[in-house]
């Protein structure tokens, strides 16, 4: 297979694009295609602040690393969730994201959860039986609230998170099957800030996981190929197999399903109830001050209150 542009060997074939292209092609072809992706959904400009959630991995250091490359204004943002996994998950993700910033001389704000929280997260899941296997209801929550923190503090204009495409449909898939009309209201590549909320953009929302994999190995980026440890088994990545195969089968599908639910939504083929009723329930958490719809505290501070009441209870 040869490079489309210069007819050196090509180093990725993308069937859905029919292009394939070589190392030095495919790493100017991908800032393109993000900045296309940034100016089509109006994400951000120049002399916007823009704060890029990191963990470590291929997609959302190779986003930093695209940003940066194409002269956006930048800094990153760790969340330290304390998850061991017997492969030091947490110590080696941080560990990556200093090493990145530091090699770039860009500025990286550090959250430790344990610290913050009282407990680590999967301690925090044990402590408040949220979620009896996986601790990852709890972790969707604290990062939530903390990036939203962290920007809102920082006073960036926008918080950039590096979900892919595969991302993107797992859950769309998820959320179709379940019909979940809320979610599905709330599935976007820019979500608008709102009273409390930071404004979040997902740039790469239409590159393909394998395309953000070749990026960051092409790039020498040094990142944690290990995912987290409780990411095995669980149901999106059943969906990511399942549309996989589908894939394999038609190129294309899934950046057209993505798409087409986009269109169909903006267009108001598509009409979401939900999300507006939702937000009709927000009011600020008499702790922290953050919106929210739960009565009172919002979800993160009581989880917060009762680790610390369980905490207090046990050294009684
Ligand atoms: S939610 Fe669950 Fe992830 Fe948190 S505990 Fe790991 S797998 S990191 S995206
Ligand atoms: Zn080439
Ligand atoms: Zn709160």
């Amino acid at each position: 297979m040869k490079c489309r542009k210069c007819g050196a060997t090509a180093a990725i074939n993308m069937r859905h694009h029919r292009l394939a292209l070589c190392a030095s092609h495919y790493l100017e072809w991908i800032p393109e295609q993000t900045q296309r992706t940034i100016e089509h959904y109006r994400m951000f400009s120049l002399s916007d602040q823009v704060l890029v959630a990191v963990s470590g991995g291929k997609d959302s250091l190779g986003l930093w690393d695209v940003l940066d490359r194409l002269g956006y204004q930048t800094a990153g943002v760790y969340i330290g969730l304390g998850i061991d996994g017997g492969v030091r998950y947490s110590d080696q993700s941080l560990a990556r994201c200093r090493a990145f910033a530091g090699a770039r001389r860009l500025k990286l704000h550090t959250v430790d959860v344990p610290t913050e929280l009282g407990a680590s997260i999967p301690e925090a899941a044990r402590l408040t039986h949220r979620g009896q296997q996986k601790p990852c209801s709890v972790c969707g929550l604290t990062k939530r609230h903390v990036m939203n923190r962290v920007a809102l503090e920082a006073g960036v204009d926008v918080l950039a998170t590096g979900h892919n495409l595969d991302d993107e449909v797992a859950v769309l898939f998820g959320n179709t099957l379940s019909w979940s009309t809320g979610y599905l209201a709330r599935q976007a590549p820019v979500l608008e800030a709102r009273p409390g909320f930071v404004r979040k953009v997902k740039p790469f929302c239409r590159l393909m996981e394998r395309e953000t994999a070749a990026y960051a190995v092409l790039r020498g980026i040094d990142y944690i190929y290990d995912e987290c440890p409780f990411a095995e088994g669980a149901t999106n990545l059943t969906h990511k197999d399942l549309l996989n195969r589908l894939e394999a089968d038609r190129p294309g599908a899934k950046l057209s399903f993505y798409l087409s639910f986009l269109r169909a939504r903006q267009t108001g083929a598509l009409l979401l109830p939900g999300a507006a009723e939702a937000e009709s329930d927000l009011h600020a958490c008499v702790t922290c001050g953050q919106p929210t719809t739960a009565p009172g505290e919002c979800t993160y501070c009581r989880t917060r209150r009762r680790i610390h009441e369980k905490r207090e209870q046990r050294s009684r």
